[in-house]
């Protein structure tokens, strides 16, 4: 059975046992203390933002993340020497990561199959030697969206002085559609609205996003509108329990009562995919009642309106209601809630950007806020709620396989030598042409590049196929263990740790999902880690690979004042940053949107006309499906209440009420019988593309839920399901995997 509400006592409870797991208890409560505070250390946990008044802040699962990297276990010389990377390959992802902190670094002997201990100089000089051997373009420079902003300037300066622009991230997996999307309808790939926006809200409409388990900072927000009379629609191929009814764990009666705030005033469910379907029935719906839009605004701040309207008359309303899965007056039902409303937010996650068609769909709730000119004023506009705690700052100082002409210019102008043009691999690039031998190294600044992509037994193979394999990371993991001859783990410090160089303690910064900057700095002492900072690991790195003919990479990891020096003369809006990061809560980097200035082709911004697709797969693989004869499912594959990405903390989904397992997978009732399928019977999952190149996609032995989803939808755990996706599956101009849309077939 499924909660009746979120948050509440069972937070707390859940926040303690995390914490009573780790030896560390006393160090940790401190460490809660300072989360997200002016003086503290960044939470690991999301990108969502805090406003810094200096009260006590932090979640559940914020909590779980610093308990998780704060423990006393440690995998070090004698944990490598008791396992061989063999028998570690036969271990869970949650074993692995359960061993503790990596400890010292270890180099890989293929002889013995065993990662050894290695002095950091000499796993530097091997790695520096391996990659002079190669040219720049057969390296890929992966990174997880963790790493600090001076950590990813550094790791991007060092790969483009080599001469690549390689750089498969995790924003390639995530939020590229919202980037690609917002970039070309208003000019800036991020969010407009800032966290002050949330309280100043009449609606906010909440599309394919699980906020009470990956956001849970942004159900203080979404209570506190719902308590102001703020309409709130949530748009999610499920019931999330967050979303109807939340406590607040800081009020004392709805922490100890049944009592619980009711969150959504609608709740729709579409089908996978189905958002783009819903939001063009709700303009068509809007159109067909006359309403009035605000021409003002769309004559003078934008282009396209004529051709956007005739794609709306051009759309039926059959293929609205069957593709979205919700009947039209539910559709008209929303509509009128977000004309009704004088300023409206409309947030999204990955429910939207994991899809073949995540770039259109986005531009339509793009549309729609453009037609009532629900941009750029207090209260209203476009907020994609990111993932990783820095993955916006990363891609702001330069973790971009396409940089901006601009950034590069700055970036020669800043160092004084020429930076690579030609455009770098993304994700699914990187391990294509690992596997076919034309890139030979991978090296990942964090991250579990193995897990986290799709099409998992190619994506083994190929990180298989590589010379070099360098992992700087704070826990084992299955991407460590994917070696063939070179590989090195450089075991880094985490964010609650005490960053000491020559100049002494280290500030690092970061930047939310509010374009917000500020300092974050650690305050645990790494006790018992022979571990570097990542700032420090990558200057060393391009010191012992480059030298310091042309930038000073040691002088550089020495203070890190300086390499916010050269950030703020590469990257806009960074003017005065070593003084600004001193301010409470950080500065704001600003956003051309908001300011009405489009930084689009056209100067305006741009209405985008797309037609509605059929189908939300592409053409072969809707062949695949009509040609299939047994019942093709879609599925998603979404996050539990007790995971980070592919950290697995535990085995519960308390809100889903899941006790114990991951090998679930969810299914309306109906479509169960029609299969003469009963609740709690084994089932086996099998890819419509089941076989390409000899690769079997298929997941056996996993048991069947019964839950509320609409018909023909399945949803299961990530990572376990990234087998059943094919590599070539990835959304029209972002390339991200469709992690949402799978189209599977069930058989006991
Ligand atoms: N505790 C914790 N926090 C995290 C993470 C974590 O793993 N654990 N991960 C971080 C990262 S990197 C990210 S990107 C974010 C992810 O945050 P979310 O996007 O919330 O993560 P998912 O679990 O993938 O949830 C997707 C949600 O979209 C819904 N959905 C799926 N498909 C559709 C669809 O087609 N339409 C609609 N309308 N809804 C759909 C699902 O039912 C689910 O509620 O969270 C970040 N924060
Ligand atoms: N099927 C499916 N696949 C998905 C998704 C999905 O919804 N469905 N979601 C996608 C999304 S949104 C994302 S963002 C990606 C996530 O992809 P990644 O970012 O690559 O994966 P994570 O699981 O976040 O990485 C965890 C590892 O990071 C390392 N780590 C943790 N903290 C630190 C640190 O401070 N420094 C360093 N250097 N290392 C650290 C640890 O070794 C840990 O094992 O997965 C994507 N894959
Ligand atoms: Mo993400």
């Amino acid at each position: 059975m499924s909660q009746n509400k979120a948050g509440g006592l069972p937070s707390l409870k859940s926040t303690a046992s995390s914490l009573l797991r780790s030896k560390r208890v006393k160090q940790n409560i401190k460490n809660l203390l300072k989360v997200n505070q002016t003086d503290g250390f960044d939470c690991p946990g999301c990108a969502w933002g805090d406003d810094k008044t200096g009260r006590f802040k932090f979640c559940e699962n914020g909590a779980k993340a610093v308990a998780w990297e704060s423990t006393d276990l440690k995998v070090g010389a004698e944990f490598f020497a008791q396992y061989s990377v063999s028998e570690l390959m036969q271990q869970s992802d949650h074993w692995l990561e359960s061993q503790g902190r990596l400890a010292q670094p270890v180099k890989y002997n293929k002889s013995t199959d065993h990662y050894e201990p290695i002095t950091w100089e000499k796993a530097f000089q091997f790695v520096a030697t391996a990659i002079q051997k190669l040219s720049p373009n057969q390296i890929e420079f992966y990174t997880s969206g963790r790493a600090s902003n001076e950590a990813a300037f550094l790791y991007q300066l060092f790969a483009r002085s080599l001469g690549t622009n390689n750089f498969p991230d995790c924003s390639n997996m995530c939020h590229e559609a919202s980037g690609v999307a917002l970039t070309e309808s208003i000019g800036i790939g991020k969010g407009t609205v800032t966290l002050d926006d949330f309280n100043h809200a009449d609606a906010i409409f909440v599309f394919g996003q699980n906020p009470g388990t990956n956001h849970p900072r942004m159900m203080n927000a979404l209570r506190k509108a719902a308590r102001n009379n703020c309409t709130i629609v949530s748009v999610n191929n499920l019931k999330e329990v967050a979303l109807e009814r939340f406590a607040s764990p800081q009020d004392p009666i709805e922490l100890l009562t049944p009592a619980a705030t009711t969150i959504s005033h609608l709740y729709l469910t579409p089908k996978l995919g189905g958002d783009f379907a819903l939001v063009r029935g709700m303009v068509k719906a809007l159109v067909e009642q006359n309403t009035a839009f605000n021409t003002e605004f769309i004559e003078s701040q934008t282009q396209g309106v004529d051709d956007y309207l005739n794609a709306i008359k051009g759309t039926s309303w059959s293929l609205i209601e069957a593709q979205s899965g919700i009947d039209k007056a539910s559709i008209f039902q929303a509509a009128e809630l977000f004309s009704n409303a004088k300023r409206v937010i409309s947030t999204w996650a990955m429910g939207l950007t994991q899809h073949k068609h995540s770039v259109i769909a986005i531009q339509e709730i793009i549309n729609l806020h453009l037609l009532f000119g629900q941009i750029g004023q207090k209260g209203a506009g476009l907020c994609p709620v990111r993932g990783h705690s820095n993955v916006q700052g990363n891609r702001t100082v330069g973790i971009n396989e396409k940089p901006p002409m601009a950034f590069l210019n700055t970036l020669e102008k800043a160092t004084g030598q020429a930076m690579p043009k030609a455009h770098g691999h993304n994700v699914v690039q990187a391990l294509k042409a690992l596997h076919s031998k034309q890139s030979k190294a991978l090296i990942c600044l964090g991250g579990n590049l193995a897990a986290a992509a799709s099409d998992t037994l190619f994506t083994f193979d190929a990180i298989r196929q590589g010379e070099l394999l360098v992992n700087i990371a704070t826990k084992l993991n299955r991407t460590h263990l994917l070696v063939s001859e070179n590989a090195v783990i450089l075991p880094c410090l985490g964010r609650t740790e005490i960053d000491m160089q020559a100049s002494g303690p280290q500030v690092i910064t970061v930047e939310d999902t509010f374009s917000m900057v500020h300092g974050s700095k650690g305050s645990t002492p790494p006790e018992g880690l022979d571990c570097l900072s990542e700032t420090a690991i990558v200057g060393n790195l391009a010191q012992a690979t480059l030298g310091n003919k042309l930038v000073d990479w040691l002088s550089l990891v020495d203070d890190y004042s300086r390499i916010r020096d050269l950030i703020e003369k590469t990257v806009k809006g960074f003017n005065g940053f070593n003084s600004k990061i001193a301010q409470p809560g950080g500065f704001y980097l600003g956003n051309s949107a908001r300011e009405f200035n489009w930084q689009t082709q056209s100067g305006k911004a741009q209405f985008s006309a797309s037609s509605l697709p059929e189908s939300v797969f592409d053409d072969a693989l809707e062949a695949a499906i009509q040609a299939h004869k047994s019942t093709v499912f879609t599925l998603q594959t979404l996050r539990s209440h007790d995971q980070y990405n592919t950290t697995i903390y535990g085995l519960d989904d308390r809100y889903r009420g899941i006790k114990q397992a991951r090998d679930v997978v969810f299914i309306n009732e109906s479509d169960a019988k029609k299969l003469n399928m009963s609740d709690g019977q084994k089932v086996t999952l099998t890819a419509v593309d089941v076989e390409d190149g000899g690769i079997p996609r298929l997941l056996e032995g996993f048991t069947l839920v019964f839950y509320d989803i609409p018909q023909g939808n399945l949803a299961a755990y990530y990572p376990e399901t990234n087998i059943l996706l094919a590599l070539d599956n990835v959304g029209d101009r972002s390339f991200t995997p469709t992690s949402k849309s799978i189209p599977v077939i069930l058989t006991a």
